[in-house]
This record gives structure tokens, C-alpha cells and sequence, in this order.
């Protein structure tokens, strides 16, 4: 079966994101080229995405760029165009500036803006339009995160005989901050378009599922893990994600990294602890909480920056949203207080990159560090506590986590703080710091059993069973 308009096959399972695993880059004599861009979920859903024929529709990340589908290795990318205007409205604005801040327990004010919304509609809209295009009859669709909400029911209106799951990343937040959002009604029916909606927890599936049953047109089903639409079964699921833990487990026992690891304590000076916080820069991830925390620890004397030093490597991130030029400024300036108070020349207290690192300059820095601090506020999953584990296959370090995090509810055996009381904080990770080796060993082997044999293939796997994508046929 071809689908019309392309000459490539229509496809029998197709992935659509906001963003392409490519991203296009404009090249300073005004012509473009295709970059990779290896993220999580691509390493996650590729191989089920070849053995299957597969496609991916997304934005390929720069705006009005007309380009033609392609075919990389084998798998089908097929381009939505997104103007200048719209990638402001609908992706910073609406996405960034209204979602993401509401559904992370507004710990920053979401802005609620129609024109941002118009936006949304439409390009949930276009993308609609465009799966329809390349999805075979029949076809399982994937739908990824909280970009394209609207788009299970935009789609099933256009092709009622695709079976379309959906996956949101972030957390679902608690119906009373849901309420807020003046399109709400708008949300919950877009999402009861599709045959399977998944979160992360089951905290974040049971928030969802009573705001169906209370705006939608849903009624309750035979049980809780679904609703009923019409004549239609909607599933609703708890699937948290995970990561490549072999491949990071594999990364970490390269003498290479090991090396890499020694030379990053030696150029630290050789302090006696090193402490870590790996994010985003995003406003989310409480990158000024354990900031906070470690500069009392300083001013209390319980921890002497002679012999402990942390380090904060930050993505940069959404660098044209408001919220976060704000919160950068504030981090950078925090920084700059701990590090005036407490530096010697040649040693910083605090170590601070905006920079992205390969993976396996990550790892090396994994390896290095004895105490891994993750302490968002709201937290979809986070991804850099399992990747902690994974790479501690030595079973040395800690983990300091907060409850708020989607991985709490799996990583028990981590030192859990809540985001929010300094005191606690501060106490976990002197707690850390000064347990007994064998006390750390116990709870990281715990922790590498849960990490180890969940990996994102099983996620993927036990979404796509659910939603009863049949196995890909052998030829
Ligand atoms: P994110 O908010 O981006 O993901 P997270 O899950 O922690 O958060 O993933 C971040 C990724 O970026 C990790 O793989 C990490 O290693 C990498 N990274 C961070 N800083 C880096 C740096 N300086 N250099 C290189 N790499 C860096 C969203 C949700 C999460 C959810 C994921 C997946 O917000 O809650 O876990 O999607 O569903």
C-alpha cells in the first residue's frame, strides 16, 4: 500500500514528535545540512522503528524550512514545516511557556495566552494532516509528549482505522492545577483520541483518568485502566521510561572512561568528595536547591571547601523563553556568591559548565563523583538518576533523589529528599557523605537490580504490547 502525495511506502508503525531524531542546521552560507541528533528516545525507538518499516514525523528544528521526506539508514523522516511565528507561538509559547510550566505543579507561573493557543490547534492540525499521509491503512501511530496533545483525536477524525498511542514525558499534574488551563476541555478530548494514553507513573495516569471522566465525554470502563468513549475503549497506563542500561553500564567498564574519570578528580585537585548535579538548565530540575544547600553546608562549616567540591554541568535550554534567561541569571549568580565565599585561586567550590558533554565525557564524570544530586521539583522520570546507577557498576556513590522526581517511585534504595525543605536536604547529603562504604554499596546494588532490568527497550515493549502493535512480521 502507498500513501498518496509521497513516493515512499506508507508505513505500518510511525513515531511523531515535535522534534525529527535529525535536526536541520542552516549552514552560514544560507545552504542546510542534516545533523544527528542521538537523544534518548530516538536511541529507544529506533531499532523497533527499522524492524518495522517505520517512519517518524516531526519538525526538523528550524523554522520555514520546506524539505522533502527522506530516508536515513533505512527509516523514514518526514518533515512539518513550522513557521517563524508558529515556533514562537505554539513551541515556546504555548508548549514551553503555558504546559510545561502547568503540569510541573506550576512551580513557575504558566502564562495563558490565546494567540499561543490558536497556534497550538493549528499545528497540532498540520502535524495531523501529515501522519495521515504516511500511515498505511491500519497503521499503529506513536504519539510523543505534551507538544502534540491535540493530535490522537485530530487524527482519528482524519483515519479512524489507525490504532494511535500516546505517550506523555512530563508528569499529568493534579486535576485542581489541570483546571486552570481555559482549553482544558480542549486537552482532555484530544488525548481520548487515541486508543492508549501512557504516563509515567501511575500518580500522573490516575490524574488523568478522573479528568476524563469528569470533562471528557468519557465514561468509566471495566475497570481502572480504561474509560470508554462512544463506542470506543480508551486504555490508560503508567509506563515509566528508562534508559540503555547495558550501553551506559558497557561505557563505564572502558578503561578509556575509567581514565578519564582519575584525570577529572586529579585536575579537581583531589578533593576528599565530589558532589554532582547533571541537568537541563531548566527551572524545574532545583539546580538553585542543592546550590542553596551546599552553600549553607559551606557557611556551617559541616562541609570545608579544601576537600569538597560539587559540580554543576547544565545544558543549555529554551534559551529564548523568559523564565529561563531569568533562571540562568540566578544560578550564574549564585555560583559567583558560592565561589567568591569559598574559592581559593585554582579552586572553585563550585565547578560550572553550560556546556552539553558527549556521552562519554558524562560517564568519566558519572564515575567521578561520589554524591549524584537530583533534586528537581516536578520531574516527568529523570533520566541522569538511572544513568547514575547504570554507570556505577563499581557500586560506589550515591544517589540523593527527590520524591517529586517520576523515578522516586522505583528508586526506593536512593537517599530521597524533598525539593522544598533545606534542612532536609542538607542533612541527606551530609547523610551521604558520611555513610558507612557497605551502607552505599547496599543501597546502589538495589538500585543497579531495579535500573539494570528495566531498560527502555522493556518500556517501549510493554507500551507497544499494550496498545497491541502486532510483532513485526520476518521476511
Ligand atoms: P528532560 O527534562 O530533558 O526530559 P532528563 O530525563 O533528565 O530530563 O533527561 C536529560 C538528558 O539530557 C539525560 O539523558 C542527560 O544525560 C542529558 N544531559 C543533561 N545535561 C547534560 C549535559 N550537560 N551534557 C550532556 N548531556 C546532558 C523529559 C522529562 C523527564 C523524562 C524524559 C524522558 O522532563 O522527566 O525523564 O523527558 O521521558
Amino acid at each position: 500500500e502507498t500513501a498518496e502525495g509521497t513516493e515512499l511506502p506508507g508505513a505500518e508503525f510511525v513515531v511523531v514528535a515535535n522534534r525529527l531524531p535529525v535536526d536541520l542546521e542552516k549552514l552560514p552560507d544560507g545552504t542546510t545540512r542534516w545533523k544527528r541528533s542521538p537523544g534518548g528516545l530516538v536511541t529507544a525507538l529506533e531499532p523497533m522503528l527499522r524492524s518495522r518499516e517505520g517512519a517518524w514525523v516531526g519538525w526538523p528544528g528550524l523554522a520555514d524550512a520546506e524539505v522533502e521526506p527522506l530516508v536515513e539508514d533505512g527509516l523514514q523522516l518526514h518533515p512539518v514545516m513550522l513557521t517563524a511565528d508558529e515556533v514562537e507561538n505554539y513551541y515556546e509559547g504555548f508548549s514551553n511557556g503555558t504546559l510545561w510550566p502547568l503540569y510541573h505543579d506550576v512551580v513557575a507561573p504558566p502564562a495563558f495566552h490565546r494567540h499561543w493557543w490558536r497556534a497550538y490547534v493549528k499545528v497540532n492540525q498540520r502535524f495531523a494532516e501529515a501522519v495521515a499521509e504516511v500511515a498505511a491503512q491500519g497503521a499503529t501511530i506513536w504519539i510523543q509528549d505534551y507538544q502534540l496533545q491535540l493530535l490522537p483525536a485530530a487524527l482519528r477524525e482524519l483515519r479512524p482505522d489507525l490504532r494511535i498511542g500516546f505517550f506523555l514525558h512530563i508528569p499529568f499534574p493534579p486535576t485542581e492545577l489541570f483546571l486552570q488551563l481555559p482549553w482544558r476541555r480542549e486537552i482532555v478530548e484530544g488525548l481520548l483520541g487515541a486508543d492508549l494514553v501512557g504516563f509515567h507513573t501511575a500518580g500522573g495516569a490516575r490524574n488523568f483518568r478522573s479528568l476524563a471522566l469528569r470533562l471528557g465525554d468519557a465514561q468509566a470502563g471495566s475497570g481502572r485502566s480504561e474509560v470508554v468513549v462512544g463506542d470506543r475503549k480508551v486504555k490508560i497506563g503508567a509506563f515509566p521510561i528508562s534508559i540503555d542500561a547495558a550501553a551506559l553500564d558497557e561505557l563505564a567498564h572502558d578503561e578509556d572512561v575509567q581514565k578519564r574519570a582519575a584525570e577529572i578528580r586529579a585536575d579537581l585537585g583531589e578533593p576528599r568528595r565530589v558532589l554532582l548535579g547533571v541537568d537541563r538548565l531548566d527551572y524545574t530540575k532545583g539546580i538553585d536547591v542543592r546550590l542553596k544547600a551546599f552553600h549553607e553546608l559551606l557557611a556551617e562549616g559541616t562541609l570545608e571547601s579544601d576537600d569538597t567540591v560539587m559540580i554543576q554541568l547544565a545544558t543549555p535550554s529554551r534559551e529564548r523563553v523568559e523564565h529561563y534567561q531569568q533562571m540562568r541569571d540566578d544560578i550564574e549568580l549564585t555560583v559567583g556568591r558560592i565561589n567568591g565565599e569559598y574559592a581559593r585561586v585554582g579552586h572553585p567550590a563550585v565547578h560550572y559548565l553550560h556546556q552539553a558533554l558527549p556521552r562519554r565525557e558524562l560517564a568519566a564524570f558519572f564515575l567521578a563523583a561520589d554524591v549524584m544530586l537530583v533534586t528537581p521539583l516536578r520531574d516527568g522520570m529523570n533520566l541522569v538518576a538511572k544513568e547514575y546507577v547504570a554507570c556505577r557498576y563499581d557500586l560506589g556513590g550515591a544517589l540523593v533523589l527527590s520524591e517529586f522526581a517520576g523515578a522516586a517511585v522505583e528508586m526506593t534504595q536512593a537517599y530521597l529528599v524533598n525539593p522544598h525543605d533545606t534542612d532536609g536536604i542538607k542533612a541527606t547529603i551530609a547523610e551521604a557523605i558520611n555513610a558507612p562504604a557497605e551502607e552505599n554499596r547496599k543501597r546502589m546494588k538495589a538500585l543497579r537490580r531495579q535500573v539494570m532490568t528495566h531498560d527502555v527497550d522493556r518500556w517501549a515493549r510493554s507500551f507497544l504490547d499494550t496498545l497491541g502493535l502486532p510483532a513485526p512480521t520476518d521476511d
